[in-house]
């Protein structure tokens, strides 16, 4: 049987990951397969449209918006969410969906657990620096559960229902430090798998440091009312 759940595309551009991945991508073992696409150039769509999984486009770009184009078009209890860009390892993909079924609310592949590996070398070391920072932050002014090791990889499961009701207000990047942090005020059960975060395929990150961080302290500053320091 199907897994009631629709596993989701993430592209901008990733013809070189999807290609090189298609192949161990479980597609035959969701409900619902689909791509949320921020406009790819590069041939992504056409691959995609060849493998007869179909595309939403985005109103406007970014990954929160993503996010949530996906989760309004499902019609399944679950969802997860994967970037085929070389980062992230698709033998992950049924487990973060059998962590929702064992009962948790939120499932993240961390690539800051014991086991993990962090794709960021050693000259790319702020990047994974400031990643913790912002993780440590959180979950000092959020977290009254078990400490969340990655709470910004974009690679993770949630119940469909739940999350649109989280109302998410990021537009791009940051949209997963905004999902741990309000997962975390909620009190869901989050779990962590460990991951092994690969190279990029091809392509570039369109994720430029700076600005990047810039917005996810502009998240943790929102949402700051709600932290543990106003309790
Ligand atoms: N649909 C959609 N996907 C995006 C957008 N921006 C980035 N992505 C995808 O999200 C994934 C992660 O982006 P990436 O640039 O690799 O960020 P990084 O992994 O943090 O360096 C990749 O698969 C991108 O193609 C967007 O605006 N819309
Ligand atoms: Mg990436």
């Amino acid at each position: 049987m199907k897994r009631d759940c629709t596993l989701v595309l993430l592209t901008l551009n990733e013809i070189d990951g999807l290609s090189m991945l298609w192949d161990e991508i479980p597609v035959d073992r969701f409900n619902t397969v689909l791509a949320v696409d921020g406009g790819s150039t590069d041939g992504t769509r056409e691959f995609l449209s060849a493998k007869g999984v179909p595309i939403l486009d985005q109103p406007i770009p970014g990954r929160g918006v993503a996010f949530r184009v996906a989760a309004e078009a499902s019609r399944d209890a679950r969802i997860v969410y994967y970037s085929p860009d070389g980062n992230e390892d698709p033998a992950d993909i049924e487990r973060l969906d059998d962590l929702l079924i064992e009962g948790n609310d939120l499932a993240i592949a961390s690539r800051f657990a014991v086991g993990s590996i962090n794709e960021e070398t050693d000259w790319m070391r702020p990047r994974a620096r400031v990643n913790q920072t912002l993780t440590w932050m959180a979950n000092k002014l959020f977290n009254e559960g078990p400490f969340v090791t990655d709470t910004i990889n974009g690679f993770r499961a949630m119940h469909r229902r739940a999350f649109l009701d989280m109302d998410t207000s990021v537009k791009r990047f940051p949209i997963e430090y905004q999902i741990s942090i309000r997962a975390m005020r909620r009190r869901w059960k989050i779990a962590e798998l460990a991951t092994v975060e690969g190279q990029r395929a091809g392509g570039e990150s369109k994720a430029i440091s700076w600005p990047v961080g810039k917005d996810h302290l502009k998240v943790l500053l929102t949402e700051l009312p709600g932290s543990r320091l106003f309790q």
